[in-house]
């Protein structure tokens, strides 16, 4: 990973396993138009924000194999970004080059942000399997990759690549006859706005029936002592009881001596 800037797990779903997730996937998929831009892709049908019908993608994003190299290249602390299932259609292009944590007005070597693709289908050099350019996350801002630059992530179905978010890479072209569908899980740094807004997206009673785990990786537990608090306090405490109680409206429960800026 800290070379190519990927990694591939391979084949990391037993059979029955991606059976379900890919039926989940279908059901999801049903009568979702085509994208309507270039760069989703007006060939590609998308499903964003997945937390309130996760279903058994679940295990999916929380799946210990690809943690351990999200957590080596961002640390142990980090939240969902964007979360979507991407099913790329026959006759669909290659998606323009980018690197995902290009939203973010950061210095280029700031890992900020690592991503895991799971493939639902195999991923293969002709149905749009993932070009990437090999260590471009290490890349100076501006360089851009040539297309000799760029190969394909093959890899069979129920296997996943994790990616750092400075990678340049893009969905490719489908020039087969079946969809490639993909579920794509972002993580970004805890102290960062994340594009899926998960808390509205997902709804409070959704939330609830959240795993503690799912629930921390959507955001809800503070990233500190004062980033993303309710009243200064955990917003599980929110979770679990009413929001208008004496201790909600009493503000501020802070370690004494700390300040805002931590000095
Ligand atoms: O579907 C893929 O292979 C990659 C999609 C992607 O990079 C994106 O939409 O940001």
């Amino acid at each position: 990973m800290s070379d190519d800037g990927f990694v591939i797990l391979p084949e990391l779903l037993p059979a029955d396993q991606l059976a379900a997730v890919r039926e989940h996937a279908d059901t999801l998929l049903r009568d979702v138009p085509w994208s309507n831009n270039d760069f989703d892709g007006r060939r590609t049908r998308r499903v964003y924000s997945l937390l309130s019908r996760l279903g058994p993608f679940e295990p999916l994003l929380t799946h210990p194999s690809v943690h351990g190299p999200v957590a080596a290249a961002i640390g142990e602390v980090y939240q969902f970004g964007m979360l979507f299932l991407s099913a790329v259609d026959p006759g669909q292009g290659a998606q323009p080059l980018h690197f995902d944590a290009g939203v973010y007005p950061l210095p280029r070597d700031v890992e900020a942000e690592t991503n895991v693709i799971w493939a639902l289908d195999d991923f293969t050099p002709t149905n749009g399997a993932t070009l990437v350019a090999p260590g471009s996350h290490l890349w100076p801002a501006g360089r851009r990759p040539q297309p000799s630059e760029l190969v394909p992530v093959v890899m069979p179905a129920g296997s996943a690549v994790v990616y750092s978010g400075r990678l340049w890479h893009a969905a490719g072209e489908n020039r087969s006859a079946a969809t490639r569908r993909a579920l794509i899980c972002e993580h970004v740094l805890p102290w960062l706005r994340p594009a899926d807004n998960h808390g509205l997206a997902t709804g409070v009673e959704a939330l609830r029936a959240l795993s503690p785990q799912l629930r921390r990786l959507a955001g809800i537990a503070p990233a500190s002592t004062y980033l993303g608090t309710i009243a200064g306090r955990d917003p599980e405490e929110w979770l679990s009881r009413p929001p208008a109680t004496p201790s909600f409206r009493s503000g501020m429960d802070r370690p004494s001596g700390q300040t805002r800026r931590g000095d």
